[in-house]
Order: structure tokens, then C-alpha cells, then sequence
């Protein structure tokens, strides 16, 4: 951050170009000052919306407005802030910003606003993450999962964990203090363990299902993967419904990776095609090969094609398979007779003719399917970032290694269970990680 947390900012909250409304907001100490110099009077009463003319410095007229004051602390920020809703011209905004400047006011930085909201205690820092995740939503699902976070869904979660692990550690180091001579190592083990082990739980089913929100943020990775000429490309397109990629009978035509984002069953997509698996001299296709198997390993779905003409060829792909992929038998029109084996039953198995639209409408319902009985969001607040997992995971790590001393030092867990409140603050943002912050604020727009 390079301004300072004392200026009062302002910034264009709204999308910038022509509009029917333009919203400016101003935070700070002198935002009451602002408002009564633009105004020329009296600041409105506080949160209602009031029509005010406002004037430049040179007592020029700006433009007309519906103006609003929110002293602090009851604003989103926490700090006194103003409010304008200006016609949304270019030519207004421009003026808006001149007489914003003229008035000693700094333009904010990306997400400053939203810094300071967090950093007057008005959110922590997953509420903040979840603010920006809406912000940034695309599908259903995205928007659902953002807004619980942003509503404190994690924060509840790890609320509750926090209150699990106090209790823990009163148990063990009230006993210490007075200690009961006879049976510590005992009482404390059996006081404490309940605690900690409905931690443990919690913390291990959360990073079970994380995956599944940082799908749902990302999307799901799906990748076709199959020998060269299986009709991979062509699926794409079909997906598609346009020429994403070249689709030639010549074998090794695709060597990079060509994806197009999508949507299946509200979740966001990337479907990415991949060269042809084969050995190769050509140091180029090498490349792309390497690129496919690099992709195929990372997706949370593979799409593995097969030709009909010849199905033993999945062989060949087992070895890049996992259970819930999907097997297409590609070109079913030049092997009428071929009946997929379906016995293998982790895989979905689809005979298709590409060229044929009920056929490929067939395989995006399989898709649509399989996308949503894993990854459709669910009644529960999960983690949805790496960050998130990272805390969760420490701090498992150190409430595996409490609940080991429970049973042979128990007055020696207290550490092990500091270290995991530890990890929760640090979820919670409360500890100073200040380039975390940066990382985070600096990713959203400017004027929130
Ligand atoms: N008859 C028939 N030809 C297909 C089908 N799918 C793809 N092809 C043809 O197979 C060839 C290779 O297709 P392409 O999509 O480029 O394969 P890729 O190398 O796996 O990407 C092209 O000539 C396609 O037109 C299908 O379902 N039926
Ligand atoms: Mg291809």
C-alpha cells in the first residue's frame, strides 16, 4: 500500500464509460467536509438518500445527485463515508474526480475500501475473500458459494473450532495450574480428547471438500485426452458449438493445449483439447504430448476418446484414468456392430457419432451429470482457496500431534494446540501477514 490509511479516498465505484448512473464513494474523516463542500449546505441525515445539487470549487454546477452520508461506524468501511450517484457521462465522472482532487482527496487503490472494512474489524479476512469472489462470479454456483463466505460462513466454522480448542486448552491447563496429584495424565487426556478430536474431524472433512470449493471458484478442469485422430478435437467443437480447434485426419495436428470455458449444470467449465498420446521424434508434438499428460493429470475430469473402430486402444489410457472419468467410443457410425464394454463401472462409458447432435447433446448430459454429483454446491460452508487449506492443514498437523501427547504428556499438548489456534487466526487474518493482504486487496477493483 502506498497511500496513506489516514487520507480520505475517493474512487469511481461503478463500471467506468456512459452510463444512466455513475456511484462515487468517499471514505474518510474528512468525508462529512466533502460532502458539505460539493453540496454547498448541510450533510443529509445519516443513510437516507437526498437529492443535492453539486458544485465545483469555481461554484460551477457538476451536476444533480442523489447523495448519501454515512458517518462511521455504521458504514461499510467503518469510517465516515459519502456516497454519489451521478449521471453516468464521462464527461460528468471527469468533473467529479477534478473537484474530488481540488478538495485535497486521494484516489483510492484497488480494494482499499474493502482493506479498510476489514481492518476497522467490520469483516475478516474470508469475508473480504468472499466479497471479492462475488464481485467476481460468473455462474450460479460461484455466486452462491461467494456470498455465504461473504455473509461469514467460514468465519462461523472456524468460530466454532476456535471455542473447541479453548476448551481443550482450559481443560489442560487448568489441571496443571491445580494440579490433582493423583490421576493428571488421565483426567486431562479425557477431558481434552473430546475437544480436540471433533476439531480433528471438522478440519479433515473440510480439506476433504475443499477441492470442491476451489472447483467451484476456479471451475472444473475437464481434458480430453485420447491417440491421435480419436476425434478429440472434433468433440471439442461439438461441445463448443464453433471451430475451437483444427480437426484434420491427419494424425498430430493438435500440439497445444486449446480450451474453451463453459457451463454445465451452473458450475463454470474449462474444456481443453490435448494432442494425440503417442511416441513422437517431433520435439514440437513431444512438447504438446508432454502438455496433455501434464493437463490430463491436473483436471478434476478426464474425457478419455476412443475410437469404436478401435476400443482396445483404452489400454493404452488406462494409466491416466481415475474413477468418475468419462470414456467416449468416438466414431460409432464406422463400427455399427461395436457394443461398449460397460462392466468396467467406475468409468461413464458414451458410444458416440460426433457429427451426430443428439449424440453430442447425449454426451454434455453425461457431463452436466457427473459435474454436478461432484462438484453442485452443497448446504455447507467449505474452504475455497489454497490459502484456506494451507491454515487447515497446519493446524491439523498440530492437533494430530496434541491428541499423541494426550496420551503419554499431556501437559505438554498445550503447545501443539497454541500452534493450531494459531493457524486459525492466521484463517481469520488476524495475525499481520501483510504481503497476504496485499495479494488480496490489490486483486479487486478499484472503488471497492
Ligand atoms: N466418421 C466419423 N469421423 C469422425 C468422428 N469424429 C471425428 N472424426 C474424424 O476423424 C478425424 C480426426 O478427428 P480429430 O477431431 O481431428 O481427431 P483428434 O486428433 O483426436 O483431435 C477427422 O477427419 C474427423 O472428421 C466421428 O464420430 N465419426
Ligand atoms: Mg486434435
Amino acid at each position: 500500500m502506498s497511500g496513506s490509511p489516514n487520507d480520505t479516498i475517493f474512487a469511481l465505484s461503478s463500471a467506468p464509460g456512459r452510463a444512466g448512473v455513475s456511484v462515487f464513494r468517499v471514505s474518510g474523516k474528512n468525508a462529512k467536509k466533502i460532502v458539505e463542500a460539493l453540496i454547498k449546505g448541510p450533510c443529509p441525515a445519516p443513510r437516507y438518500a437526498a437529492l443535492r445539487k453539486l458544485y465545483a470549487k469555481s461554484d460551477q454546477l457538476i451536476d444533480e445527485a442523489l447523495v448519501l452520508w454515512m458517518p462511521g461506524p455504521k458504514s461499510f468501511t467503518g469510517e465516515d463515508c459519502a456516497e454519489f450517484q451521478v449521471h453516468g457521462s464521462p464527461s460528468v465522472i471527469e468533473a467529479m474526480a477534478s473537484a474530488f482532487l481540488s478538495l485535497s482527496l486521494r484516489q483510492a487503490e484497488a480494494g482499499e475500501f474493502t482493506r479498510r472494512a476489514f481492518e476497522n474489524g467490520k469483516m475478516d479476512l474470508t469475508e473480504a475473500e468472499g466479497l471479492a469472489d462475488l464481485i467476481d462470479a460468473e455462474t450460479e454456483s460461484q455466486r452462491q458459494q461467494a456470498l455465504r463466505q461473504m455473509q461469514g460462513g467460514l468465519r462461523d466454522l472456524y468460530e466454532g473450532w476456535r471455542e473447541r480448542l479453548l476448551d481443550a486448552l482450559a481443560q489442560i491447563e487448568g489441571e496443571i495450574d491445580f494440579p490433582d496429584e493423583e490421576d493428571i495424565p488421565d483426567t486431562l487426556s479425557h477431558k481434552a480428547y473430546p475437544y480436540l478430536s471433533e476439531v480433528i474431524e471438522a478440519m479433515r472433512k473440510g480439506l476433504m471438500e475443499a477441492d470442491k470449493g476451489e472447483a467451484i471458484r476456479h471451475g472444473v478442469e475437464i481434458a480430453i485426452i485420447g491417440r491421435p485422430n480419436a476425434g478429440k478435437s472434433t468433440l471439442l467443437n461439438a461441445l463448443a458449438g464453433r471451430e475451437a480447434a483444427i480437426v484434420s485426419s491427419e494424425a498430430g495436428t493438435t500440439r497445444d493445449i486449446v480450451s474453451i470455458n463453459t457451463v454445465l449444470s451452473g458450475l463454470a467449465v474449462r474444456l481443453s483439447d490435448t494432442a494425440g498420446l503417442r511416441d513422437t521424434e517431433n520435439a514440437i508434438e513431444a512438447e504438446g504430448v508432454k502438455r496433455a499428460l501434464s493437463l490430463a493429470a491436473e483436471a478434476q475430469i478426464r474425457l478419455a476418446v476412443v475410437e469404436s473402430t478401435e476400443p482396445e486402444s483404452l489400454l493404452d489410457l488406462i494409466s491416466q484414468l481415475e474413477d468418475g472419468d468419462v470414456v467416449v467410443y468416438s466414431k460409432a457410425d464406422l463400427a455399427p456392430n461395436f457394443v461398449p464394454d460397460v462392466s468396467r463401472e467406475t468409468y461413464s462409458v458414451l458410444s458416440m457419432n460426433s457429427q451426430k447432435k443428439d449424440d453430442v447433446e447425449a454426451l454434455r448430459e453425461l457431463l452436466e451429470a457427473e459435474v454436478s454429483r461432484r462438484f453442485a454446491i452443497g448446504d455447507d460452508v467449505g474452504l475455497t482457496r489454497a490459502r484456506h487449506k494451507d491454515c487447515v492443514k497446519r493446524g491439523l498437523v498440530a492437533l494430530e500431534r496434541a491428541v499423541e501427547k494426550l496420551g503419554i504428556a499431556p501437559e505438554l499438548a498445550g503447545d501443539d494446540i497454541r500452534a493450531a489456534l494459531h493457524a486459525v487466526k492466521e484463517l481469520a487474518g488476524e495475525t499481520d501477514i501483510e504481503s497476504v493482504f496485499d495479494r488480496i486487496f490489490s486483486r479487486f477493483c478499484v472503488g471497492k
